[in-house]
Protein backbone atom coordinates (compact mmCIF):
# COMPACT_ATOMS: atom_id res chain seq x y z
CA UNK A 1 0.00 0.00 0.00
CA UNK A 2 1.55 3.50 -0.72
CA UNK A 3 0.82 7.55 -0.09
CA UNK A 4 -1.71 9.64 -1.77
CA UNK A 5 0.51 12.87 -2.38
CA UNK A 6 0.37 16.36 -3.40
CA UNK A 7 2.65 18.20 -5.07
CA UNK A 8 1.97 22.17 -4.98
CA UNK A 9 4.13 23.86 -7.25
CA UNK A 10 4.41 21.06 -9.54
CA UNK A 11 5.39 23.72 -12.39
CA UNK A 12 8.49 25.43 -10.92
CA UNK A 13 11.77 24.16 -10.87
CA UNK A 14 11.68 22.56 -7.17
CA UNK A 15 8.10 21.14 -7.94
CA UNK A 16 9.40 19.49 -11.10
CA UNK A 17 12.32 17.80 -9.73
CA UNK A 18 10.39 16.59 -6.62
CA UNK A 19 8.04 14.59 -9.32
CA UNK A 20 11.24 13.75 -10.66
CA UNK A 21 13.03 12.36 -7.71
CA UNK A 22 9.81 11.08 -6.58
CA UNK A 23 9.56 9.06 -9.66
CA UNK A 24 13.15 8.17 -9.08
CA UNK A 25 13.21 6.60 -6.10
CA UNK A 26 10.31 4.79 -6.51
CA UNK A 27 8.36 6.76 -3.61
CA UNK A 28 4.72 4.17 -3.07
CA UNK A 29 2.40 6.89 -4.87
CA UNK A 30 -1.18 5.03 -5.18
CA UNK A 31 -2.73 8.68 -6.15
CA UNK A 32 -0.63 11.59 -6.91
CA UNK A 33 -2.20 15.35 -7.27
CA UNK A 34 -0.34 18.33 -8.51
CA UNK A 35 -1.38 21.73 -7.79
CA UNK A 36 -0.74 25.16 -9.60
CA UNK A 37 -1.45 28.87 -9.13
CA UNK A 38 -4.04 30.12 -11.79
CA UNK A 39 -2.13 31.85 -13.97
CA UNK A 40 0.01 28.23 -14.35
CA UNK A 41 -3.03 26.27 -13.85
CA UNK A 42 -3.73 23.86 -16.77
CA UNK A 43 0.27 23.29 -17.59
CA UNK A 44 1.23 19.57 -17.80
CA UNK A 45 4.05 18.46 -16.11
CA UNK A 46 5.58 14.82 -16.24
CA UNK A 47 5.66 12.42 -13.17
CA UNK A 48 7.86 8.80 -14.62
CA UNK A 49 5.66 7.99 -17.84
CA UNK A 50 2.62 9.87 -16.90
CA UNK A 51 1.79 13.00 -17.64
CA UNK A 52 -0.43 15.16 -15.28
CA UNK A 53 -2.56 18.01 -15.00
CA UNK A 54 -2.31 21.05 -12.47
CA UNK A 55 -4.94 21.44 -10.59
CA UNK A 56 -6.14 24.83 -8.74
CA UNK A 57 -4.17 25.02 -5.26
CA UNK A 58 -6.72 27.84 -4.23
CA UNK A 59 -9.61 25.40 -4.28
CA UNK A 60 -7.76 21.86 -3.28
CA UNK A 61 -9.35 19.91 -1.45
CA UNK A 62 -6.51 18.03 1.06
CA UNK A 63 -8.64 15.58 2.77
CA UNK A 64 -8.34 12.12 2.59
CA UNK A 65 -4.32 13.29 1.03
CA UNK A 66 -1.23 11.73 2.95
CA UNK A 67 1.47 14.00 2.55
CA UNK A 68 1.44 17.42 0.58
CA UNK A 69 4.93 18.88 -0.64
CA UNK A 70 5.00 22.69 -0.93
CA UNK A 71 6.78 24.26 -3.61
CA UNK A 72 5.32 27.75 -3.42
CA UNK A 73 6.55 31.09 -2.03
CA UNK A 74 5.94 31.73 1.56
CA UNK A 75 2.71 34.39 0.47
CA UNK A 76 1.09 30.66 -0.78
CA UNK A 77 2.16 28.69 1.98
CA UNK A 78 0.94 30.51 4.93
CA UNK A 79 -2.57 30.73 3.02
CA UNK A 80 -2.61 26.59 1.99
CA UNK A 81 -0.42 24.88 4.16
CA UNK A 82 -2.22 25.34 7.50
CA UNK A 83 -5.34 24.35 5.43
CA UNK A 84 -3.72 21.05 4.13
CA UNK A 85 -2.20 20.40 7.87
CA UNK A 86 -6.00 20.56 9.31
CA UNK A 87 -7.33 18.38 6.94
CA UNK A 88 -5.08 15.77 8.41
CA UNK A 89 -2.80 16.01 5.82
CA UNK A 90 0.95 16.38 6.50
CA UNK A 91 2.89 18.85 4.87
CA UNK A 92 6.53 19.05 3.97
CA UNK A 93 7.36 22.65 3.56
CA UNK A 94 10.14 23.99 0.83
CA UNK A 95 9.78 27.69 1.95
CA UNK A 96 11.40 29.53 5.08
CA UNK A 97 8.02 30.20 6.77
CA UNK A 98 8.35 27.60 8.89
CA UNK A 99 12.27 26.74 9.78
CA UNK A 100 12.69 28.42 13.40
CA UNK A 101 8.48 27.55 14.47
CA UNK A 102 9.54 25.60 17.60
CA UNK A 103 6.42 23.65 16.67
CA UNK A 104 8.03 22.55 13.49
CA UNK A 105 10.82 20.15 12.78
CA UNK A 106 13.40 21.30 10.24
CA UNK A 107 14.84 17.66 8.98
CA UNK A 108 17.62 16.89 7.23
CA UNK A 109 17.45 13.16 7.25
CA UNK A 110 21.18 12.10 7.23
CA UNK A 111 21.67 14.79 10.30
CA UNK A 112 18.02 14.55 12.69
CA UNK A 113 15.62 12.20 11.25
CA UNK A 114 14.24 11.38 14.67
CA UNK A 115 12.92 15.05 14.17
CA UNK A 116 9.58 14.01 11.52
CA UNK A 117 8.64 12.49 14.97
CA UNK A 118 7.53 16.13 15.85
CA UNK A 119 5.53 16.36 13.06
CA UNK A 120 2.21 15.80 14.61
CA UNK A 121 2.30 19.35 16.38
CA UNK A 122 1.38 21.38 13.90
CA UNK A 123 1.40 18.14 10.75
CA UNK A 124 4.31 20.58 9.14
CA UNK A 125 7.92 19.78 8.67
CA UNK A 126 10.18 22.29 7.19
CA UNK A 127 12.49 22.06 4.48
CA UNK A 128 15.69 23.54 5.07
CA UNK A 129 17.91 26.38 2.81
CA UNK A 130 19.47 24.75 0.19
CA UNK A 131 23.16 26.36 1.12
CA UNK A 132 22.38 24.87 4.93
CA UNK A 133 21.14 21.32 3.84
CA UNK A 134 24.74 20.71 2.12
CA UNK A 135 26.68 22.40 4.57
CA UNK A 136 24.88 20.41 7.92
CA UNK A 137 25.52 17.05 6.18
CA UNK A 138 29.13 17.47 5.95
CA UNK A 139 29.07 19.05 9.51
CA UNK A 140 26.96 16.02 11.14
CA UNK A 141 29.45 13.11 11.07
CA UNK A 142 32.71 15.29 11.59
CA UNK A 143 30.47 16.99 14.86
CA UNK A 144 29.95 13.18 16.27
CA UNK A 145 33.79 12.82 16.31
CA UNK A 146 35.56 15.93 17.13
CA UNK A 147 32.38 18.33 18.45
CA UNK A 148 32.47 21.65 16.12
CA UNK A 149 33.04 24.82 18.21
CA UNK A 150 33.09 27.22 15.11
CA UNK A 151 32.46 27.37 11.52
CA UNK A 152 33.72 29.78 8.91
CA UNK A 153 31.45 29.04 5.86
CA UNK A 154 32.00 31.09 2.21
CA UNK A 155 29.51 29.88 -0.61
CA UNK A 156 29.46 30.64 -4.07
CA UNK A 157 25.54 30.03 -5.14
CA UNK A 158 23.95 29.34 -8.39
CA UNK A 159 21.22 31.35 -9.88
CA UNK A 160 18.90 28.46 -9.86
CA UNK A 161 18.52 29.45 -6.45
CA UNK A 162 16.63 32.59 -7.71
CA UNK A 163 13.93 30.61 -9.63
CA UNK A 164 13.77 30.03 -13.48
CA UNK A 165 13.63 34.29 -13.71
CA UNK A 166 17.59 34.13 -12.01
CA UNK A 167 18.50 31.29 -14.67
CA UNK A 168 16.83 33.43 -17.65
CA UNK A 169 18.83 36.38 -16.42
CA UNK A 170 21.91 34.25 -16.67
CA UNK A 171 21.52 33.01 -19.93
CA UNK A 172 19.87 36.31 -21.45
CA UNK A 173 22.92 38.48 -19.63
CA UNK A 174 25.37 36.29 -21.14
CA UNK A 175 24.40 35.99 -24.87
CA UNK A 176 23.62 39.56 -24.71
CA UNK A 177 27.14 41.02 -23.12
CA UNK A 178 29.17 41.54 -26.11
CA UNK A 179 26.37 42.81 -28.04
CA UNK A 180 25.46 46.61 -27.05
CA UNK A 181 22.45 46.77 -28.55
CA UNK A 182 20.97 43.93 -26.62
CA UNK A 183 21.59 44.95 -23.06
CA UNK A 184 19.81 42.77 -20.31
CA UNK A 185 19.55 44.83 -17.24
CA UNK A 186 19.55 43.60 -13.59
CA UNK A 187 15.63 42.38 -13.08
CA UNK A 188 16.24 39.40 -10.82
CA UNK A 189 19.42 40.30 -8.94
CA UNK A 190 20.79 43.63 -8.11
CA UNK A 191 23.98 43.74 -10.39
CA UNK A 192 24.67 41.90 -13.51
CA UNK A 193 25.05 38.03 -13.05
CA UNK A 194 27.02 37.31 -16.03
CA UNK A 195 30.82 37.07 -15.35
CA UNK A 196 30.37 38.27 -12.09
CA UNK A 197 29.80 37.41 -8.80
CA UNK A 198 27.46 39.64 -6.23
CA UNK A 199 28.17 39.22 -2.50
CA UNK A 200 24.24 39.08 -1.69
CA UNK A 201 21.49 36.85 -1.25
CA UNK A 202 17.89 37.83 -0.01
CA UNK A 203 17.40 41.09 2.30
CA UNK A 204 19.81 42.93 4.47
CA UNK A 205 19.75 42.24 8.40
CA UNK A 206 20.17 45.44 11.04
CA UNK A 207 24.08 43.72 11.74
CA UNK A 208 24.72 43.75 8.04
CA UNK A 209 24.83 40.33 7.60
CA UNK A 210 21.70 38.90 4.97
CA UNK A 211 18.89 36.56 5.30
CA UNK A 212 20.67 33.88 3.71
CA UNK A 213 23.38 34.13 5.64
CA UNK A 214 21.13 34.34 9.01
CA UNK A 215 19.57 31.35 7.88
CA UNK A 216 22.75 29.43 7.43
CA UNK A 217 23.24 30.02 11.09
CA UNK A 218 19.76 29.59 12.68
CA UNK A 219 19.12 26.39 10.59
CA UNK A 220 22.12 24.87 11.76
CA UNK A 221 21.76 25.56 15.24
CA UNK A 222 18.04 23.83 15.06
CA UNK A 223 18.92 20.75 13.26
CA UNK A 224 22.79 20.16 14.09
CA UNK A 225 23.97 21.72 17.93
CA UNK A 226 22.64 25.40 19.02
CA UNK A 227 26.11 25.66 20.52
CA UNK A 228 27.98 25.73 17.29
CA UNK A 229 29.33 29.66 16.30
CA UNK A 230 28.61 30.10 12.70
CA UNK A 231 29.34 33.58 10.04
CA UNK A 232 28.61 33.15 6.83
CA UNK A 233 29.52 35.23 3.60
CA UNK A 234 26.76 34.12 1.03
CA UNK A 235 27.51 34.80 -2.81
CA UNK A 236 25.62 34.60 -6.31
CA UNK A 237 27.57 33.42 -8.90
CA UNK A 238 27.45 32.45 -12.64
CA UNK A 239 26.47 29.16 -12.34
CA UNK A 240 23.19 27.70 -13.29
CA UNK A 241 23.00 24.58 -11.07
CA UNK A 242 24.84 23.49 -7.75
CA UNK A 243 25.82 25.43 -4.97
CA UNK A 244 29.81 25.33 -3.80
CA UNK A 245 30.75 26.21 -0.03
CA UNK A 246 34.66 26.51 1.03
CA UNK A 247 34.06 25.55 4.63
CA UNK A 248 36.35 26.42 7.72
CA UNK A 249 35.56 23.89 10.55
CA UNK A 250 37.30 24.74 14.05
CA UNK A 251 37.14 21.60 16.47
CA UNK A 252 37.04 21.28 20.28
CA UNK A 253 39.20 18.00 19.90
CA UNK A 254 42.19 17.19 17.31
CA UNK A 255 41.04 16.25 14.37
CA UNK A 256 43.86 14.47 11.20
CA UNK A 257 42.94 15.26 7.76
CA UNK A 258 42.99 11.76 7.12
CA UNK A 259 40.31 10.63 9.76
CA UNK A 260 37.90 13.63 8.52
CA UNK A 261 37.98 12.30 4.91
CA UNK A 262 37.26 8.70 6.09
CA UNK A 263 34.58 9.62 8.28
CA UNK A 264 33.04 11.84 5.59
CA UNK A 265 33.45 8.88 2.97
CA UNK A 266 31.53 6.36 5.55
CA UNK A 267 29.00 8.74 6.03
CA UNK A 268 25.28 8.80 4.49
CA UNK A 269 24.54 10.78 1.75
CA UNK A 270 28.20 12.13 0.75
CA UNK A 271 30.71 11.05 -2.00
CA UNK A 272 34.25 12.22 -0.92
CA UNK A 273 36.80 13.11 -4.36
CA UNK A 274 39.76 14.38 -3.20
CA UNK A 275 42.62 13.22 -5.08
CA UNK A 276 45.32 16.35 -4.67
CA UNK A 277 45.73 16.70 -8.74
CA UNK A 278 44.34 18.96 -11.39
CA UNK A 279 40.85 17.90 -11.74
CA UNK A 280 40.70 15.71 -8.43
CA UNK A 281 38.19 17.81 -6.99
CA UNK A 282 34.28 18.13 -7.82
CA UNK A 283 32.95 21.31 -9.15
CA UNK A 284 28.95 22.39 -9.28
CA UNK A 285 28.80 21.48 -12.87
CA UNK A 286 29.85 17.68 -12.35
CA UNK A 287 26.99 17.51 -9.46
CA UNK A 288 24.06 18.68 -11.17
CA UNK A 289 21.68 16.15 -11.35
CA UNK A 290 23.15 14.10 -8.63
CA UNK A 291 22.15 13.06 -5.13
CA UNK A 292 25.15 13.06 -3.30
CA UNK A 293 26.46 15.96 -1.64
CA UNK A 294 30.61 16.08 -2.82
CA UNK A 295 33.50 16.54 -0.72
CA UNK A 296 36.84 17.76 -1.92
CA UNK A 297 39.88 19.79 -0.44
CA UNK A 298 39.87 18.25 2.78
CA UNK A 299 42.90 19.54 4.35
CA UNK A 300 44.38 20.91 8.31
CA UNK A 301 43.50 24.07 8.71
CA UNK A 302 47.55 24.93 10.11
CA UNK A 303 46.59 28.42 11.63
CA UNK A 304 44.44 27.13 14.56
CA UNK A 305 44.98 24.09 17.13
CA UNK A 306 42.15 21.90 15.86
CA UNK A 307 40.93 23.36 12.31
CA UNK A 308 39.74 21.43 8.88
CA UNK A 309 38.93 23.26 5.20
CA UNK A 310 36.90 21.30 2.98
CA UNK A 311 34.90 22.24 -0.39
CA UNK A 312 31.33 21.01 -0.34
CA UNK A 313 29.44 20.91 -3.65
CA UNK A 314 25.70 19.60 -3.79
CA UNK A 315 22.58 19.97 -6.48
CA UNK A 316 20.64 22.68 -4.67
CA UNK A 317 17.36 21.67 -6.68
CA UNK A 318 17.74 18.33 -5.21
CA UNK A 319 20.01 17.99 -1.69
CA UNK A 320 18.80 21.79 -1.43
CA UNK A 321 15.69 21.27 -1.89
CA UNK A 322 13.12 18.44 -3.76
CA UNK A 323 15.80 15.12 -2.66
CA UNK A 324 15.85 16.26 1.01
CA UNK A 325 12.17 16.61 0.91
CA UNK A 326 11.59 13.39 -0.92
CA UNK A 327 13.72 11.98 1.87
CA UNK A 328 11.90 13.66 4.42
CA UNK A 329 8.75 11.83 3.26
CA UNK A 330 10.74 8.51 3.36
CA UNK A 331 11.68 8.93 6.80
CA UNK A 332 7.77 9.69 7.48
CA UNK A 333 6.86 7.07 6.17
CA UNK A 334 9.41 4.77 8.29
CA UNK A 335 8.96 6.03 11.48
CA UNK A 336 5.19 7.92 11.73
CA UNK A 337 2.83 6.61 8.86
CA UNK A 338 4.16 3.47 8.41
CA UNK A 339 2.51 2.22 5.22
CA UNK A 340 3.83 1.52 2.05
C1 LIG B 1 19.13 30.90 -3.06
N1 LIG B 1 19.15 29.60 -1.04
O1 LIG B 1 20.07 30.24 -3.51
C2 LIG B 1 18.34 30.43 -1.87
C3 LIG B 1 17.10 29.77 -2.38
O2 LIG B 1 15.00 29.92 1.89
O3 LIG B 1 14.51 28.26 0.62
C4 LIG B 1 16.24 29.12 -1.33
C5 LIG B 1 15.62 30.09 -0.37
C6 LIG B 1 15.00 29.38 0.79
O4 LIG B 1 18.76 31.95 -3.57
Amino acid sequence: MGYRIVVAGATGNVGREMLNILAERHFPVDDIAVLASRKSLGTEVSFGEKTLKTQDLDTFDFAGWDIAFFAVGSGATEKHAPRAAKAGCIVIDNSSLYRTDPDVPLVVPEVNPEAVEQCHKKNIIANPNCSTAQMVVALKPLHDRARIKRVVVSTYQSVSGAGKEGMDELWDQTKAIYNPTAEVKPKKFQKQIAFNVIPHIDVFLDDGSTKEEWKMVAETKKMLDPSIKITATCVRVPVFVGHSEAINIEFEDFLDEDEARDILRESPGIMVVDKREDGGYITPVECAGDFATFISRIRQDPTIDNGINLWCVSDNLRKGAALNAVQIAETLGKRVLKKG
